[in-house]
Formats: structure tokens, C-alpha cells, sequence
């Protein structure tokens, strides 16, 4: 049986491959690691951060890594190798400019709302803009492969963030504005029925 673990929240790093998992009924444990825990259970893990998954009593970590290979499982990953290698191209933008955001959390607030509308105004539009012509370039409907991929997951989890007002200084419209096709996209995997039935049973308890 796989183990996924991953803080008690319902995005980020460890969404993608829990959501996966879940599509495609492959059995797993949840272990959601409330955050008082955490100093407890951090050297624990292969590099001191989450998601960790475990499989066999062997550990896996780095969460793009984990998203392929529960992707694999859960065919929701390319065989093909150009269109696998398009779907690590857009996790590994989401990685990217997650990190830089990530960089502001602990800051000061002032700094904190300076280096987030420097981040707006630059590399958060880029990265939007870039990624929509990414999905155009690739038929403007998944990011790979022509079906649900856990690029597009990822993708829709940092869009979802973006637009949730969490982030300070990051305007919840500016997707709108930037990158209307990904707004296409985000509400395409929200409604994709695996995602759909993920969140019920989510907001159920099951
Ligand atoms: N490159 C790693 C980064 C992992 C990472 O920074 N995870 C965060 C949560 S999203 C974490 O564990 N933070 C707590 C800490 O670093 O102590 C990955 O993609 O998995």
C-alpha cells in the first residue's frame, strides 16, 4: 500500500498526486501532517520538506517526481516520450515560479508586499502568460498528451492559489487579465469529473 505524506492542507505540493491517486482508485494512505508536527517528523524525510511518498517500505521524495510516478500509475502520465517531457516542462514552471512566491511567505510585510507586486508585475504575469502559450502551442486544451495529465493538475492547483485571495498583494483577477485561456483551462480540470468527485468526497469526510 502507498503512503503519501504531506501537510493538512488541500493544495499545493502534495495535491497533485493525492488527486491522482484518487481518479484512478489506486488505494493509498492519506498521512497529513498537521503543522505542529512537522520539526518532529522533518528529519524524518529524505531532504527535510514534503510531500514524501512510501511504497514497500522504500521513500520517495521531491513532489514533480512523485507526480510522475503516481502519474504512472494512475495513467496520467505520457508513454510517449516528447509528450511526457511536455508535461515535466509545465510541473516544472509551476515549480519555479511556486519557489519564487514561496521566497515571500516569512518576509516582513512591507518587504513582503514589495517583493510580491515586483513578483506580479514581473515573473508571476511571465510565467501565466507563458504557461497559456504553452497550452495553446500543445491544442489549448491540456498541457499534454491531449487528456487529463498531472501537469494539468498541477497547473490548476497554483491557478486555483492565485486566484484564492490567500496571497497578498497578488490581485485575484490577474489571471483574468493575463491569461484568459488558462482561465479556460483551470475551469476545464475543476470540472473534469475525477476532480469533481475528489473535492466531494473531500468536503463529505469519505
Ligand atoms: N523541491 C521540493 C520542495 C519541497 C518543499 O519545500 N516542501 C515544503 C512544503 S510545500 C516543505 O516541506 N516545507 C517545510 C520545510 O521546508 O521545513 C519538492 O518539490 O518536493
Amino acid at each position: 500500500m502507498l503512503k503519501l505524506t504531506y501537510f493538512d492542507i488541500d493544495g499545493a505540493r502534495g495535491e497533485p498526486a493525492r488527486i491522482a491517486l484518487s481518479i484512478a482508485g489506486v488505494p493509498f494512505e492519506d498521512d497529513r501532517v498537521p503543522f505542529q508536527d512537522w520539526q518532529r517528523r522533518k528529519p524524518e524525510t529524505p531532504f527535510g520538506a514534503l510531500p514524501v511518498l512510501e511504497a514497500d517500505g522504500k521513500v520517495l521524495a521531491q513532489s514533480n517526481t512523485i507526480n510522475r510516478y503516481v502519474g504512472k500509475l494512475a495513467n496520467l502520465y505520457p508513454s510517449d516520450p516528447w509528450q511526457a517531457a511536455l508535461c515535466d516542462e509545465a510541473m516544472d514552471a509551476v515549480e519555479d515560479i511556486g519557489t519564487q512566491i514561496e521566497s515571500t511567505f516569512n518576509l516582513p510585510d512591507d518587504e513582503k508586499k514589495r517583493r510580491r507586486e515586483a513578483l506580479v508585475a514581473g515573473p508571476i504575469s511571465l510565467f501565466l502568460s507563458r504557461l497559456e502559450q504553452r497550452l495553446l502551442a500543445n491544442g489549448g486544451k491540456y498541457f499534454a498528451d491531449d487528456r487529463l495529465t498531472v501537469a494539468d493538475l498541477k497547473v490548476f492547483l497554483w491557478i486555483r492559489h492565485l486566484k484564492s485571495g490567500n496571497l497578498d498583494h497578488v490581485p485575484t483577477d490577474l489571471i483574468d487579465r493575463v491569461a484568459p485561456k488558462l482561465v479556460a483551462h483551470f475551469n476545464r480540470i475543476k470540472e473534469d469529473p475525477g476532480v469533481k468527485a475528489y473535492y466531494a468526497r473531500r468536503r463529505s469526510g469519505s
